[in-house]
């Protein structure tokens, strides 16, 4: 019988495959020496880095769930660890390979042509190609189906119409994924950079995710050819089925963003000397970090078994809406223990806690916030009664 670790305290490695455990030691290793010396500076200078595509891509991690076209085919654990380690470093850079892979290679990979899936699906794995994926609008995020941007059909043509706001990724997108209202129901359209009357404007000044781009996309008669619509999306429920993808991704990282924090904490608290001993040798101390791994260990359990499922094709979207609430809440409760345990350096961004609960007001905000997934899981357990 081994010691519980602070960081694997049910021996959850022991569940791991031979290959899991590989791909989540590379993706950690390479946070550990190429993000974590940089990601504070790019954080604090509002920049995403982007030289860091070709490296993330040459890991194999965009898409990396996804069968053929370039994509690497792991399964859905493996993809949860990859965002762990990620979100570790920061949450930006989970965001920019949810959005990359969950939600715009998922999509042309599901409903695409043949023609649409070659054309940007290998370009798109080795981080040539970016994509955003456009739903939310500025009426209203969390009701998309009253979403105002449409497409009119006009011959081979459509014409599309509209904004999308708050898109992660747009600002240097290749293209983008968006989602409009046609007479026939909502449909997913392939808007390339430069068609004549799409433009986009970064949003600048967050708090929040600053080492993330976050742009509007203006649609103003947009002429997007049929063969660039997804001819198998249908309805909302296809851009919403992105989210379940992309929202599985984040149970992971939000234990990543967690486990910085408390190693961040933990190895300071052991240093602290007041009173005359180490802050570690007082009782309040001693709880709050076992309070942070009973969290820990339970988010992290909840993933695998979401991931199981997930690999055996039964994981249930509230199922899903459950750990995206659970997970990204003890996320940003441990970031901000771990900032205050920090006393005035945790306000520095120095440590990174502080820079892990700013990222995560936004992850408890985007794809879905809390009160959304605490309705759909009450629907779920309710018989189905919509209380939203
Ligand atoms: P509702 O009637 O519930 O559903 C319409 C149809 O969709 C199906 N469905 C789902 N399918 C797959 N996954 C899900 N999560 C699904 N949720 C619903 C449903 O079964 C139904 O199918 P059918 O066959 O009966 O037509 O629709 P509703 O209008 O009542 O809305 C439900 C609600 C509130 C849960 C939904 O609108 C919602 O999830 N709202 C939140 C919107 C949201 O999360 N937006 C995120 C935008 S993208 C983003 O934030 C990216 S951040 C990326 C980053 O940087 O990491
Ligand atoms: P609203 O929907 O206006 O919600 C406001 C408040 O009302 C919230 O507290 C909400 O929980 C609450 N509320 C809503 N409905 C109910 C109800 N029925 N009962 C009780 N309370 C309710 N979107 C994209 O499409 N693509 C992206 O790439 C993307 N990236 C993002 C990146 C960042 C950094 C951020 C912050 C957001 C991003 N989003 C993206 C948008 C995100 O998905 C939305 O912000 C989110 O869905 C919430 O929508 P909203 O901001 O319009 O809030």
């Amino acid at each position: 019988m081994s010691n519980p670790t602070p960081y694997d305290f049910f021996d959850m490695k022991s569940l791991l495959s031979e290959e899991e455990r590989q791909v989540q030691q590379l993706v950690r290793r390479w946070v550990d020496e190429k993000v974590q010396p940089v990601i504070a500076d790019a954080f604090d200078e509002h920049r995403f880095p982007s030289e860091m595509i070709p490296e993330m891509a040459e890991m194999g991690l965009l898409g990396c769930n996804l069968e053929g076209y370039g994509c690497a085919g792991l399964n859905n654990v493996t993809y949860g660890l990859i965002c762990q380690e990620l979100e570790r470093g920061d949450s930006g850079l989970r965001s920019f390979v949810s959005v990359q892979g969950s939600l715009c290679m998922f999509p042309i990979h599901t409903w695409g042509s043949e023609e649409q899936k070659q054309k940007y699906l290998p370009g798109m794995a080795d981080g040539s190609i970016i994509g955003c994926f456009g739903l939310t609008e500025p009426d209203g995020g969390s009701d998309p189906g009253t979403m105002k941007t449409h497409a009119k059909r006009d011959g081979d043509d459509w014409i599309l119409n509209g904004a999308k706001m708050w898109i992660t990724n747009g600002g240097i997108a290749d293209v983008a994924i968006v989602w409009a209202q046609t007479e026939d129901g909502v449909r997913g359209f392939l808007v390339d950079k430069g068609m004549e009357g799409f433009t986009t404007r970064d949003t600048l000044k967050k708090y929040s995710l600053r080492a993330s781009i976050t742009s509007e996309l203006f649609f103003d008669h947009v002429r997007v050819p049929e063969s660039n619509r997804l001819p198998e999306a249908n309805g909302l429920k296809s851009p919403l089925t992105c989210l379940t993808q992309a929202r599985f991704g984040i149970t992971w990282g939000a234990i990543g963003a967690a486990i910085g924090s408390m190693e961040e904490a933990l190895g300071f608290a052991k240093e602290r000397i007041l009173f005359g001993r180490p802050l570690t040798h007082t009782q309040t101390i001693q709880r709050r970090f076992a309070d942070m791994t009973r969290r820990i260990t339970t988010a992290q359990l909840l993933s695998l078994q979401l991931g199981r499922l997930k690999d055996k094709g039964e994981m249930h979207p509230t199922q899903v809406s459950l750990a995206k609430w659970n997970n990204v809440r003890m996320g940003l409760d441990i970031a901000r223990d771990a900032r205050d345990i920090l006393g005035a350096g945790g306000i520095s961004v120095e440590y990174s806690p502080i820079r892990h609960m700013l990222n995560l007001e936004s992850v408890i905000t985007y794809e879905g916030t809390e009160t959304i997934h605490e309705l759909s899981v009450g629907r779920q357990i309710c018989d189905g009664v919509n209380a939203f």
